[in-house]
């Protein structure tokens, strides 16, 4: 199985994240990157590739244009305002307040933001696109062979909206390659989402459609972020209804339960009809992992590989959350190994 990786994604490093009222070392980091690479160089996967340029078609179908210009210029607004630090929203448009956009950046990024652990910095929108490069070229190279690929993204996308930032996540790499599938020709495309968070981009997304499915694992919203999406009753709306399923699930639950969950996602992926499958492959439902309340060995991610290839569709995995660090490039690669198996 080929990876699709971008060095760029140091670009995007901000110096602190907002968590539990201090500024901490931000958990996603580019070190997780390098024991993911290290980890797939070790077990044979070795076809590392760097990605073609960005496209930005698939993503300006999805993301508010307005939103993509606010990413492109957040970083000079903010320096030209004279702010010493990193943009970080703390204003937002919450009930009965005004939903218009503000002039000033720091009202603008409280309008393009879901929640304030994410800073952006000089570099952050050329990681982002990087990272979105490396799904676009994994979805082109599952599109030609019909089998499988790995995209390295970092960072992340899956919380993000068609225009809000947050959750470390600023493209929603899952649903752009998900719509290229589209563009390509599937006529039903399914997302499922395997990180420990709901996805609620993903979801917002394409929850009026009925031409991707999206299914979601993940920690339940009165216990775990992103808190106001991922509830069993979500459904989908309009001609989107029942294309959307979540499962969600308490602290402390191991693979029995997860694992369960799994399975009963895969099915409602088959009764779909998928013709191509986009992994959320986050691994932060692993028993260390520093943000989650998950309680999945290293080995159940050899095991969810397997569930998955049961599935038997053109698949491709892009990278998302996994926070413990020293067991992240395992647990990744665990899923492609079981995948493979
Ligand atoms: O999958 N999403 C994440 O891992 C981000 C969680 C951010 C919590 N503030
Ligand atoms: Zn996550």
């Amino acid at each position: 199985m080929k990876t699709f990786f971008s060095e760029s994604h140091r670009l995007h490093f901000p110096q602190a994240e907002l968590s539990g009222g201090q500024f901490v070392t931000p958990y996603e980091r580019p070190s997780r990157i390098e024991y993911i690479l290290n980890r797939l160089k070790d077990r044979q996967f070795k076809n590392i590739i760097t990605p073609d340029a960005i496209d930005f078609e698939s993503i300006r179908r999805l993301h508010d244009p307005n939103y993509l210009d606010f990413l492109d210029t957040a970083w000079g607004e903010w320096k030209a305002a004279g702010f010493a630090g990193e943009v970080i929203a703390t204003s937002y448009p919450v009930r009965r307040m005004s939903q218009r956009v503000p002039n000033n950046i720091d009202g603008k990024v409280g309008y393009y933001c879901l929640s304030s652990e994410t800073a952006i910095t000089a570099g952050s929108w050329k990681a982002a696109q990087s990272s979105c490069a490396s799904a676009q070229s994994a979805q082109r190279e599952v599109a030609a062979s019909g089998g499988a690929a790995f995209a390295l993204c970092r960072p992340p996308g899956h919380h993000a909206t068609s225009d809000m930032f947050g959750g470390y996540c600023f493209i929603n790499n899952a649903s752009v390659v998900a719509e290229m599938f589209r563009m390509d020709g599937a006529a039903k495309v399914a997302v499922l989402d395997i990180d420990f968070h709901h996805g609620n981009g993903t979801q917002d997304i394409f929850y009026h459609r009925d031409d991707v499915f999206y299914a979601s694992l993940h920690g339940h919203p009165e216990d775990a972020f992103p808190y106001f999406s991922g509830y069993a009753d979500e459904c989908g709306i309009g001609l989107g209804e029942g294309m959307n399923a979540n499962f969600p699930m308490r602290p402390g639950i191991g693979y029995d339960v997860w694992g369960k969950a799994l399975q009963d996602a895969i099915k409602r992926i088959q009764d779909f009809g998928a013709e191509a499958l986009v992994i959320s492959l986050g691994v932060d439902a692993f028993k260390d992992d520093p943000i989650s309340f998950f309680k999945l060995e290293s080995e159940d991610f050899l095991r969810a590989g397997q569930e998955i290839a049961k599935l038997k569709l053109p698949t491709l995995f892009i990278m998302e959350g996994g926070y413990a660090v020293e067991a992240v490039g395992i647990n990744t690669v665990n899923v492609l190994e079981g995948y493979l198996s």
